[in-house]
């Protein structure tokens, strides 16, 4: 089962060429997106499937549009052990921010199939449906599903073309009417892994080639908009304009204000805006609306409880003294995380053991591990990326990172199923 040097029999080249592979799934000339629900994630699935096959793997799509690999275990009534992540990029996004996890699990189930080894666990790899923030606003939608919190409101949602989530999951093959239940209930897998970047500077400023995450921030994402007057830019006297654009910059002063007024506190607190139409959006139109998204996030339930309605009631009275009309309303919520202990250990004691130094550490982005901790024990893996840079075409990992995050996984997924 492993190779003289004590290294699972993955194969390197093949794990790479699958990155360079489904990194072609691109729309052109905006290197990299991948836009989940789109045509393009839908040909990339279809790559995926055939890369999971190959793999030994029989594949089918849940009813929130998950694409499953499954690889049986000895013991039928064994639950399965877990790993996977997503395939879907933000719009000019990167390489690898959970394409890894998914490509991973893939070669972890390969080195199984070509070696023969079956566990006693049965063994899944996922690729998530929408872990990003999607254009219905929603994001982590397959994740989500099996946990059973992808409510009505979320699957009403609509994207620009006015079309619903529920729509665009069976668009993709799912079947919305069975989401009002979780589909894998509490208690239903053995444990669920995630390999994953680190999306941020911490691994590669200390040298380490391991991350083992402990937490994971809760993000609440909201929803706000201002409305004013569109008028001609030209014959509009100053003192009478009703300037969306105007109210909106106000707003986006008091988030980036509030948040970093708490950098030195107790808490680990961001807050972004990040996405923002404006109408009509035309440089002799005074603005008449806007809408953006604000995501705040933080490891303190408090904060992710309190920081919107702080901001808005701060800034509420110099928006509306402008003459315009200020909504926020939030779209989504989760909480902070917290790994299971023994994950941490466990991954731990696998790196440990393939003689990696390892650090133990929070994330700041948000995972679809979030979810499928409410289906069992939960834990990640991180590998560090570029300079910390993720969610731009710059991130970048080596190759020799990659298989190092996939010897963990595999060790790790091998160490749970003797436990
Ligand atoms: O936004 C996040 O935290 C994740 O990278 N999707
Ligand atoms: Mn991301
Ligand atoms: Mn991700
Ligand atoms: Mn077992």
């Amino acid at each position: 089962m492993k190779t003289a040097n004590n290294t699972p029999a993955l194969n390197p080249t093949r794990l790479w060429e699958r990155v360079d592979a489904l990194a072609q799934y691109t729309v052109a000339g905006q290197p990299w997106t991948r836009r989940a629900f789109s045509d393009l994630f839908l040909q990339a699935r279809a790559w995926l499937t055939t890369q999971f096959e190959a793999a030994g793997l029989t594949v089918h799509l849940d009813a929130a549009g998950n694409l499953v690999g499954r690889r049986e275990g000895r013991n039928p009534n064994a639950k399965p052990i877990v790993t996977g992540s997503h395939c879907d990029t933000v719009l000019s996004g990167g390489r690898f921010d959970g394409i890894i996890g998914v490509l991973a699990g893939i070669e972890v189930a390969h080195a199984l199939h070509e070696q023969g080894v079956i566990l006693d666990h049965p063994f899944e790899v996922i690729d998530f449906l929408s872990e990003e923030p999607s254009d219905y606003g929603i994001s982590c939608v397959g994740s989500r599903a099996i946990a059973g919190l992808l409510d009505e409101t979320m699957l009403n949602a609509r994207d620009q073309t006015g079309e619903t989530l529920a729509a665009g999951i069976a668009r993709v093959g799912g079947n919305p009417p069975a989401l009002s239940m979780p589909l894998r209930p509490t208690g239903s897998t053995a444990a669920f892994v995630e390999l994953h970047i680190e999306q941020g500077p911490v691994l590669e400023t200390k040298g380490l080639p391991i991350g083992i995450v402990t937490n994971i921030v809760g993000i609440r994402r909201y929803k706000v908009m201002i409305d004013g007057q569109p008028d001609h830019a030209g014959t509009t006297p100053m003192n009478i304009r009703r300037d969306a654009l105007v109210g909106a910059a106000r707003v986006i002063e008091v988030v980036n204000g509030h948040a970093r007024s708490m950098l030195d506190g107790p808490d680990y607190v961001v807050a972004t805006i990040g996405h923002l139409v404006l109408t009509p959006n035309a440089s002799n139109a005074v603005p008449g609306h806007v809408e953006m998204m604000l995501e705040v996030r933080s490891d303190s339930p408090a904060v992710l409880r309190t920081f919107a309605d702080d901001v808005m009631s701060g800034v509420r009275d110099r928006v509306e003294s402008l003459g315009l009309q200020l909504v926020c309303t939030q779209v989504s919520d989760s909480l902070p995380t917290h790994c299971t202990p023994f994950m941490v250990d466990l991954i731990e004691q696998a790196a440990t053991n393939l003689g990696y130094a390892c650090l133990r550490m929070p994330s700041g982005a948000g995972h679809d591990a979030v979810y499928l901790a409410k289906t069992g024990p939960m834990g990640m893996i991180f590998i560090p990326c570029l300079k910390g840079r993720s969610h731009c075409p710059e991130e970048w990992i080596e190759p020799r990172q990659l298989l190092d995050g996939t010897r963990v996984l595999y060790e790790t997924v091998m160490a749970l199923d003797r436990s």
